[in-house]
């Protein structure tokens, strides 16, 4: 027993230094009203549609994002593969933005899950031109895969949460709709979008057939995203949620902390859009630190790190200072500002990562 107590002690000390974690808005934690709700929960089978809580939940995101119907999953992945699968057959053709999550970030679930090709077209800050779209569109050929699909992110995570416009949104449906192709939006991070945009979510949404959102980002419910869309649309994605092992049963639990979420968690996410921006003018002025400024838009900055020996090295040195933050590619490192970050992190933040600029 003495043994644990010095251990304890022992931990304590080399835990009093606040870590500052700017890896991710996935990070944070539910919050007491969220916690309280779960144990409030009115539960029921989710298969047979029978937790109230759960049909709570999606008819709230079906109506904030402006679609007829909406489906509770589990991440983002799943939201993302149920609406390409949804949307397509084997053998079909997805266009994404060449740096986007649904291309590099889901253990290509699309093509092992969904048999379907991934088309990627690089993109300018993560945003499509409608030409090259319009280019990578298959034509009529015994030889070609049918283009069916295409997938849109917003706010652009690898791009550095840059927001795209509904005006972006509109130039690419207005290409691919004389093609009957449809459109899917990767909207992990929308409301940020919206917010950024300083519109309504539903002006981002309008054009697209399918939205899938996530509740587990900055809105900081533990788990779960949604997927929305026709009624049509969203009969077919639950079966096909629940062919991937996704029909959960009393996960009104879940769905608790989605409800309290989507009524108390949207609008402060301008508060991290205010901290990104201080960290990001802190940064500008260090020396071997480049940061474009007007990429600058939401929670997440990504910064050019090659003027101090790169990513990797940086990322290390700035640990063992207690700054958390994830390596984009050998150049860049990534920091994402969320509710457990305060303006005075941003600051203390700031003070370390001076001590290892030279
Ligand atoms: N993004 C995570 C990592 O996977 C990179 C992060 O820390 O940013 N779409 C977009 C645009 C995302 O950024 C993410 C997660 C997802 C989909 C997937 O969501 P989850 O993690 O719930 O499967």
């Amino acid at each position: 027993m003495g043994k644990g107590r010095y251990a304890f002690i022992f931990m304590h000390r080399v835990d009093c230094m606040k870590i500052v974690d700017l890896r991710s808005d996935t990070i944070t934690l539910p919050t007491a009203e969220m916690m309280e709700a779960i144990q409030k929960a009115e539960l029921g089978d989710d298969v047979f549609g029978e937790d109230p809580t759960i049909n709570k939940l999606e008819k709230m995101a079906a109506s904030k994002i402006g679609k007829e119907k909406a489906l509770f999953v589990t991440s983002g992945t799943q939201g993302n593969v149920v609406s390409c699968l949804t949307h397509t057959q084997r053998g079909d053709e997805v266009i994404m933005e060449a740096q986007s999550h649904v291309f590099l970030y889901e253990v290509g679930a699309m093509a092992a899950l969904g048999g379907l090709m991934a088309h990627p077209v690089p993109g300018h800050n993560g945003v499509l031109s409608p030409d090259d779209v319009e280019k990578a569109i298959r034509g009529d050929n015994i030889h070609f895969p049918k283009t069916q699909l295409l997938c849109v992110e917003n706010t652009h995570n690898n791009a550095g949460g840059i927001a795209v416009t509904p005006q972006e949104i509109k130039a690419l449906a207005d290409v691919v709709k004389p093609h009957n192709i449809r459109m899917h939006l990767d909207g992990a991070r929308v409301f940020n979008a919206a917010l950024a945009l300083n519109t309504d979510v539903k002006n981002l949404t309008k054009e697209v057939d399918s939205v899938m959102f996530c509740l587990s980002k900055g809105l900081s419910a533990p788990v779960g995203s949604l997927v929305c869309g026709t009624q049509d649309f969203v009969e077919k994605a639950r079966k096909v949620r629940k062919m991937l092992g996704g029909g959960m049963r009393q996960a009104g639990i879940l769905a608790a902390c989605g409800v309290v979420a989507l009524e108390t968690m949207v609008d402060r996410l301008r508060d991290d859009h205010v901290n990104a921006r201080t960290l990001a003018e802190g940064l500008a002025d260090m020396k071997g630190i480049s940061i474009d400024m007007e990429k600058v838009q939401t929670n997440i900055i990504v910064v050019d790190v090659s003027g101090l020996g790169g990513s990797q090295k940086v990322v290390s040195e700035l640990e063992k200072k207690g700054v958390r933050c994830l390596p984009r590619d050998e150049t860049h490192i990534r920091m994402v500002t969320h509710r457990m970050i305060s303006a005075e992190d941003i600051e203390v933040a700031l003070e370390r990562i001076r001590e290892v600029v030279p």
